[in-house]
């Protein structure tokens, strides 16, 4: 691929979200209380309700984002949690591939770094781009500047914190947002034609009007929500087919979500990358981090609920929870038909291999006088890098990685700045071409590791940058290794 031109348009959109009474709000959540109650029981069978979405325009978009202590609605009800300009999730920023992105991000949190990746982008991950080694104090600024090319793959992709550390527990108040990238081509115009909504999905345990944060115990109720609504409902009517994308911006759990009866479901787009066909779907497993993009269609009017079924072991463990409700209702449509769907993903398969890893996770025995769980990445704690490099990939060739786990659980593996296509699950061939920015990988079983075999080819940009389990907590705790890619 050419390298993308780094287009510089003269008009600027300068969009600053406004804060919810941010004045008010500078001084954290002792003052919370003057803008009315905090808390209560949460409220559900509310319309679905999507963040609103800054688009670009000439080409260009520019946001200031406001980490903070923040009010926001979670369930109906005032909560206090950490958010991006007082909302969770935080608001849709919508681009066409071409234009120039800036996110000035503000971190206004109390005591505690931060800073901003674009999971998913195939952007530079050098000096002001997607680069997670910025560290933003309490109380600074940081602007990130993306380029993102003229052939980038158009889909659904998300922004979050990533400062080692303190992950978990940012994206787990609700510090995220979802990215559209667009692409004026005929098959993203009929696309566009179906009715289309959002499903974030977070999780939040809320206790006397607070989010809980990460690592401190209650015994208050945890829910998964929905764009921040409790079991919401979204409409539609018989026949008709719309196009849902759901986005698990939890912070480390997984989504098993049947296709309820009386539903159809396609699959159109994995963690923004199209399928080359509307694949017929009856479940979804969707790791932390994953995105899953589907068109649906229901015939007869009536209430289908949309579960989040009991799925994993252990710490994994997830309970039955009620998502959302499909109702159906109204005058039916008739002859609503799927898209055709070009084949645009290159599959790596038959193309030579310049290079084979092994990659392993696993846990290791903690540090002396730590007590601090010790995650891996091929033996290594990410702290024990420093400023080496786990692999050194040439720019446009192929690496074949065989990813492994000899733990318990599952680890979703992520690698910044551009997708991976799976070529086997457990020496199980993946049909067709599959790409995915996250993949979990299966937990060991009698003794032998989980395994998955991916190929990637990093086009378009050198530097360096990260892979990781995107459990965060894993990650907070060392599992993440830095790779960089060279000419
Ligand atoms: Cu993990």
């Amino acid at each position: 691929m050419p390298r993308a031109s780094m287009k510089k348009r003269a008009m600027t959109a300068l969009v600053v979200v406004p804060a919810v009474a941010a004045g008010t709000l500078a001084v954290g959540l002792s003052v919370a209380a003057s803008q009315g109650e905090l808390g209560g029981e949460p409220v559900t069978g509310q319309p679905l309700v999507e963040p609103p979405v800054l688009k670009s325009r000439g080409g260009r978009l520019a946001v200031t984002f406001d980490a903070r202590t923040s009010v926001v609605s979670i369930g109906g009800r005032k909560v206090g949690t950490w958010a991006y300009n007082s909302m969770a999730p935080g608001p849709t920023l919508e681009v066409f591939r071409g234009d120039y992105l800036q996110i000035t991000n503000r971190n206004n949190l109390p005591e505690q770094p931060s800073n901003l990746h674009t999971h998913g982008l195939h952007v530079s991950p050098e000096k002001q781009g997607d680069n997670v080694f910025v560290n933003t104090p309490s109380g600074a600024a940081f602007t990130n500047k993306y380029n993102i090319p003229d052939d980038h793959i158009p889909g659904e992709y998300w922004y979050h914190p990533h400062r080692h550390m303190f992950t978990n527990q940012q994206v787990g108040a609700g510090m995220a947002g979802m990215i559209y990238v667009r692409a004026n081509t005929p098959e993203e115009r009929e696309l566009d034609r179906y009715r289309t909504r959002l499903m974030v999905f977070q999780q939040f345990q809320v206790d006397n009007g607070k989010v809980v944060a990460a690592g401190q115990k209650s015994t208050a109720p945890t829910y998964t929500y929905v764009n921040g609504q409790l079991k919401p409902v979204a409409s539609l009517r018989p026949g008709e087919i719309q196009r849902w994308r759901l986005a698990n911006l939890q912070a480390g759990s997984f989504i098993r979500i049947p296709v309820p009866e009386g539903m159809k479901a396609w699959l159109i787009s994995t963690d923004g990358n199209p399928t080359s066909r509307p694949i017929p779907l009856s479940s979804m497993l969707i790791p932390p981090a994953g995105r899953r993009t589907i068109l649906v269609r229901a015939q007869s009017a009536g209430e289908l609920t949309v579960q989040n079924i009991p799925w994993g072991s252990g710490f994994q463990a997830i309970p039955q929870q009620d998502l959302f409700t499909a109702r159906v209702a109204g005058t039916p449509v008739v002859g609503a038909k799927l898209p055709a769907l070009p084949a645009v993903m290159p599959d790596l398969r038959g193309e030579p291999v310049h290079n084979s890893r092994t990659v392993q996770f696993s846990v290791g025995t903690p540090a002396p006088g730590s007590t601090a769980p010790n995650f891996v990445i091929n033996g290594m704690n990410y702290d024990q890098w420093g400023k080496k490099n786990l692999a050194l990939m040439k720019l446009n060739t192929v690496e074949e990685w065989t990813l492994t786990n000899t733990t318990d659980e599952y680890h979703p593996f992520h690698i910044h700045v551009q997708p991976f296509q799976v070529v086997s699950v457990n020496g199980q061939p993946v049909k067709g071409v599959e790409y995915r920015d996250t993949v979990p990988i299966p937990p060991m079983v009698n003794g032998v590791p989980g395994k998955v075999v991916i190929r990637q080819r990093y086009t378009d940009f050198t530097g360096r940058f990260v892979f990781h389990c995107h459990i965060l907590f894993h990650e907070d705790n060392g599992m993440m290794a830095p790779v960089r890619v060279v000419r």
